[in-house]
């Protein structure tokens, strides 16, 4: 699984944990293996998501608004040193929402789907027709703007279909189930309440 981490024997002789390391990041399953530079000037954006395929070639892809509102695509390649193509433009005026979240396929469309939160707190799913592009939105529910952070936990209620954790500031964190039909694309599954806050300001 991308992203997953082994714990390091502490055991181990530097040289062998480096050798660890490398098999780790040969093997995809080891955590960080230096850098690659994928590009200049991200600093304009001001939201970036990804995690899914929203082209429909099984890569995951990334969006990215700019602070004029340009929503910008750019698709994964599945090559390791550059791993993203040009981007490309996929539309304007998404200066209106303050959180975007590519969470996959909740919807039953072609590809991923997009959720975006508009600062009055209405959450909208943008159906992802496979091509990188969006079909026009359709309401999800109002109130999103009590979650600090809605994050694409992929499919965690093992159903096929891409699950969204949302998080409020105090910790408390609700599941929501995609459900496939673009009418009522997520269905809240589970609430967890928590004593302790998580200790971040931001996750994709
Ligand atoms: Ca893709
Ligand atoms: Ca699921």
């Amino acid at each position: 699984m991308p992203g997953e981490t082994t714990a390091m024997p502490r055991n181990q002789s530097r040289p062998a944990q480096r050798a660890r390391r490398a098999q780790q990041a040969a093997s995809g399953k080891g955590g960080f293996y230096g850098r690659i530079k994928v590009g200049t000037g991200s600093q304009v954006y001001n939201q970036i998501t990804g995690g899914s395929d929203l082209t429909g070639d099984g890569r995951p892809d990334v969006l990215a608004a700019d602070k004029t509102g340009v929503l910008w695509l750019h698709p994964g390649t599945g090559n390791a040193t550059t791993p993203f193509a040009a981007r490309t433009k996929i539309g304007t005026g998404w200066g209106i929402y303050n959180y975007i979240t590519a969470v996959g396929d909740i919807a039953g469309g072609p590809a991923g789907d997009l959720l975006a939160r508009d600062t009055s707190g209405v959450l909208w799913n943008h159906l992802g027709k496979g091509d990188g592009t969006f079909a026009p939105r359709t309401r999800v529910g109002g109130g999103w703007n009590a979650y600090s952070h809605l994050i694409a936990t992929g499919d965690v209620s093992k159903d096929g279909r891409p699950d969204l954790l949302a998080i409020r500031g105090n910790g408390d964190m609700s599941l929501y189930r995609g459900t496939g039909n673009w009418k009522t694309p997520l269905l809240a599954q589970r609430v967890w309440s928590y004593d302790i806050g998580f200790g971040y300001n931001h996750a994709a």
